[in-house]
């Protein structure tokens, strides 16, 4: 299979198996459920491993195992396994790997849909989970127990962009014999490649900067291969949560403009946190690209830049804050990121709203946090309709007055 050094390149060519019976330069769609035996023999020794050969979309399908390819390619992981969903992905990892038992080290701060999955059907299931600052190392030591099985966590997190330090999490995880699991859905192997800091499994919502075109939900796990096939022969085939080959194909599309796009995310994010930073009305900018921020010093060590989503507070009231928010023209009032489109949304009644008024004040997401993700309009476009809505939002504190 061919592969090349630069990842500029591996995202174009990477894990392609030839070039097809026709010749086409486009992966094919194999959009098939079911695929046809020669012989009875040969779907029995199919079913039992001994031959290769595909069997049933669910267990596998070759637009898949190209997007597969590609990704653990990327991710400089052995094999890769695709999901209907990033959320199929993250379920799919966490039920493999813990049994009734088993303890799971997770971050205070996580997707609002994957912080529903470990604080309320995870417990369900009889697997103890404890969430932690990930960030701090003394946390993560003292939150160790001879039956923690997995370390999981986001970084930069989601919404707050704090940023944990890839190479202690795996230093403490392989001193216990645990495993590692880093969802990398806010960087792209473009800018951050947690295995090669030692985390054995790497996750995505490819929804997000892997697609880039807000038009397919997915999920890709990347880590080594005996790992690999164990989920696809267990929580995936049997829970089923598989990507469509033409999702897939998607995928693959989106993964050619990949480096291109978040080098393009990454500059327009930082246009705006330095604007927004600047703005009498905003009182916080959370961007790791910032010098200001906790997280810039792990620049250049873990990530190549601060990534294409940034958060903010304004001075004023919640209610202007909605204000604010309401006049945007260009930017989309919308959850996710990594979209062409820049897409503005609140954490604590959107994304975070599985999170009680509680937990969010215990995980440190204030109530008055906006979250936006630049997209790859000019950013002076960006810029100016946000500085009009922060003018509706100041117009109304005056009147306020
Ligand atoms: C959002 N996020 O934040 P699917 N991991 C991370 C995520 O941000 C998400 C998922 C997993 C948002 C969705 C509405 C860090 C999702 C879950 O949505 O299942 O592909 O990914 O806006």
């Amino acid at each position: 299979m061919w592969h090349s050094e630069h990842l500029e390149t591996n995202t174009i060519h990477g894990g392609k198996d030839g070039q097809g019976q026709h010749g086409p330069l486009s992966t094919p769609i194999y959009q098939t459920s079911t695929f046809v035996f020669d012989d009875v023999q040969q779907g029995a020794s199919r079913f039992a491993g001994e031959a290769g050969g595909h069997i049933y979309s669910r267990l596998g399908n070759p637009t898949v195992d190209e997007l597969e390819a590609r990704m653990a390619l990327l991710e400089g992981t052995e094999a890769a396994a695709a999901f209907g969903s990033g959320m199929g992905a993250v379920s799919a990892v966490v039920l493999g790997l813990l049994k009734q038992g088993d303890h799971l080290v997770t971050s205070h701060r996580l997707y609002g849909c994957t912080f529903a999955l470990f604080n309320h059907q995870l417990p369900a299931f009889g697997i103890e989970v404890s969430f932690v600052d990930l960030a701090d190392e003394a946390a993560v030591r003292a939150a160790i127990k001879p039956n923690t099985k997995v370390i999981y966590g986001e970084t930069p997190i989601n919404p707050c962009l704090s940023v944990a330090d890839l190479d202690m999490l795996a230093g403490i995880a392989k001193a216990h014999g645990i495993t590692t699991v880093i969802d990398n859905t806010f960087m792209s192997p473009v800018l951050q490649k947690p295995a090669k800091h030692g985390i054995d499994i790497v996750l995505h919502s490819a929804t997000k900067f892997l697609n880039g075109h807000g038009d397919v939900v997915a999920g890709i796990l990347c880590g080594p291969k005996d790992l690999i096939d164990q989920i696809k022969m267990t929580t995936r085939k049997d829970m089923g949560a598989i990507i469509s080959p033409h999702d897939a194909w998607l995928i693959i599309r989106g993964l050619k403009t990949l480096h291109l796009r978040v080098e393009r995310h990454c500059e327009n994010a930082l246009r705006v946190a330095d604007y927004l930073q600047s703005h009498p009305l905003v009182k916080k900018v959370d961007y790791p690209g910032l010098p200001g921020h906790p997280g810039y010093k792990l620049l250049g060590k873990q990530m190549k830049a601060g990534g294409g989503v940034l958060a903010f507070e304004l001075k004023a009231s919640f209610d202007q804050a909605v204000t604010f928010m309401n006049a945007l023209k260009m930017c989309k009032r919308a959850v996710s990121l990594g979209d062409a489109e820049t897409l503005i949304q609140h954490p604590a009644s959107m994304t975070h709203s599985t999170y009680t008024p509680e937990e969010l004040s215990e995980a440190g997401i204030p109530q008055t946090l906006i979250r936006l993700a630049p997209g790859l309009e000019h950013v002076d476009d960006i810029i100016a309709d946000i500085e009009q809505a922060l003018g509706a939002a100041a117009k109304q504190a005056t009147q306020a007055a």
